[in-house]
């Protein structure tokens, strides 16, 4: 029998309470997200009554509101969702880069998880790829992820 110990998250969702902010940005894309987002915690038990949802303007504006979020103590895990697609300037590029470090940066500052589900696109088809056709659901696979971290996190104490 092995010595080794071994953690890892469970992806039973019920009793864990979720924040999610996402993007009106771009919403032709982040409404698919949402809805991915939404579908995979309650498949995976979420209840809908765990579940808080806050749209911001932009991805520059995720990490605040998570940060909010996550400083009200009520949330077990939280989630970005924004697309961010690139066009004739760097912008995308820094908001990319900006955000996923900030998300990155809530989730040390406050130590809960904050699951980056932000699409970082080529163009527009590469969004639609991962928006819920031929690559997934972003926001799908980051409600997996969020479940998966919540009960990691508490399997290892707080
Ligand atoms: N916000 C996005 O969520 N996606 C984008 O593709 C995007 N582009 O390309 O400009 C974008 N810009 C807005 C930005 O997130 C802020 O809302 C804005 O800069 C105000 O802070």
């Amino acid at each position: 029998m092995s010595a080794v110990r071994e953690l890892s998250g469970n992806l039973i969702g019920k009793g864990l309470r979720v924040g999610i902010a996402i993007s009106r940005f771009n919403d032709f894309f982040t409404k698919e997200l949402k809805g991915g987002a939404l579908d995979g915690l309650i498949r995976h038990g979420v209840m809908e009554k765990d579940i808080v949802v806050a749209w911001v303007p932009g991805a520059n504006e995720l990490p605040l509101v998570l940060q909010k979020m996550a400083e009200s103590g009520k949330f077990d895990a939280l989630i970005g969702l924004g697309v961010v697609i690139q066009g004739a300037t760097a912008h995308a590029d820094l908001i990319n880069g900006q955000v996923s470090r900030s998300l990155a940066k809530v989730a040390m500052d406050t130590h809960l998880p904050v699951i980056n589900g932000v699409v970082c696109a080529g163009n527009l088809e590469q969004a639609i790829e991962r928006c819920g056709s031929k690559a997934g659901n972003k926001g799908w696979s980051a409600a997996e992820a969020a479940v998966e971290m919540a009960n990691l996190y508490r399997e290892m104490g707080s």
